[in-house]
């Protein structure tokens, strides 16, 4: 595959990987075996998506994966649920916090901003129902509105959690964003889903599938090896 835009004697390969007039990324280091093992299940997933297509059912969440039979579904691309908290949205970061996302090159697949209810704040903290924290976290994350997201991508859930950075931002490293835009444990700015299953029952509690979107963004190919 040739990359758009990219002659074939130009510098796009991998470090190890200069022989004069190859087109390909040679990314991840892996022996050519292994890559083109890599490839050739990336294009059979595809040729069956559109094999099955037709005679799934619409409306799905995530119709690209989703609708695939449950045979297949270990190909869904990973979901985090990710949310802005009301100091986030109160402070003007909003922006810089997407943008962080976006910079690191996640797609975005859901967005909204809401005040909780307090049945939805409940729920999304129940495992900390019983810490001495619980009903001044809930009464904090209700107070205003939050901007609810959703970002997609290969390990998404424990990258974002490094992008996120630690529970209490004085111990955060800089570069994290709360590392970076917060102090205090009770105002540390934006949550993120700890594993699959939280982020499979956050994305359930706070979108509908309908509010989600599916799409490829335009650049793709510049994403992701593929
Ligand atoms: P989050 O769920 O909001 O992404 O935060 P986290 O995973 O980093 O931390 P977690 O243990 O799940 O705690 C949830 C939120 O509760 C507040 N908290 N306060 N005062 C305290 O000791 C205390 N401990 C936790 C924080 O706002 C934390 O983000
Ligand atoms: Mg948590």
């Amino acid at each position: 595959m040739t990359l758009p835009g990219v002659q074939a004697s130009e510098g796009l390969r991998g470090p190890s990987q200069g022989k004069p007039g190859r087109s390909r990324l040679a990314w991840p280091p892996l022996p050519r075996g292994a890559r083109n093992w890599f490839r050739w299940r990336f294009r059979a997933m595809r040729a069956l998506r559109l094999l099955f297509a037709p005679c799934l059912p619409k409306g799905r969440a995530a119709p690209e994966h989703g609708n695939l039979p449950f045979v297949f579904s270990s190909m869904a691309a990973e979901r985090s649920f990710i949310a802005i908290k009301p100091d986030g949205v109160q402070r003007g970061l909003v922006g810089e916090i997407l943008g962080r996302f976006e910079r690191k090159g996640f797609k975005l697949v859901g967005l909204k901003q809401l005040t909780p209810s307090r049945e939805l704040a409940e729920s999304h903290y129940g495992v900390h129902r019983e810490r001495p924290f619980f009903a001044g976290l809930v009464d904090f994350i209700t107070s205003g509105p939050v901007v609810a997201m959703v970002w997609e991508g290969d390990g998404v859930i424990a990258s974002a959690r490094k992008l996120i950075g630690a529970t209490k931002p004085l111990e955060a490293e800089p570069g994290t964003i709360r590392g970076d835009l917060a102090i205090n444990i009770g105002r540390n700015v934006i949550h993120g889903s700890d594993a699959p299953e939280t982020a499979e029952f956050e994305i359930g509690l706070w979108f509908t599938p309908a509010e989600l979107s599916d799409w490829t963004p335009a650049d793709q190919v510049w994403r992701a090896e593929g």
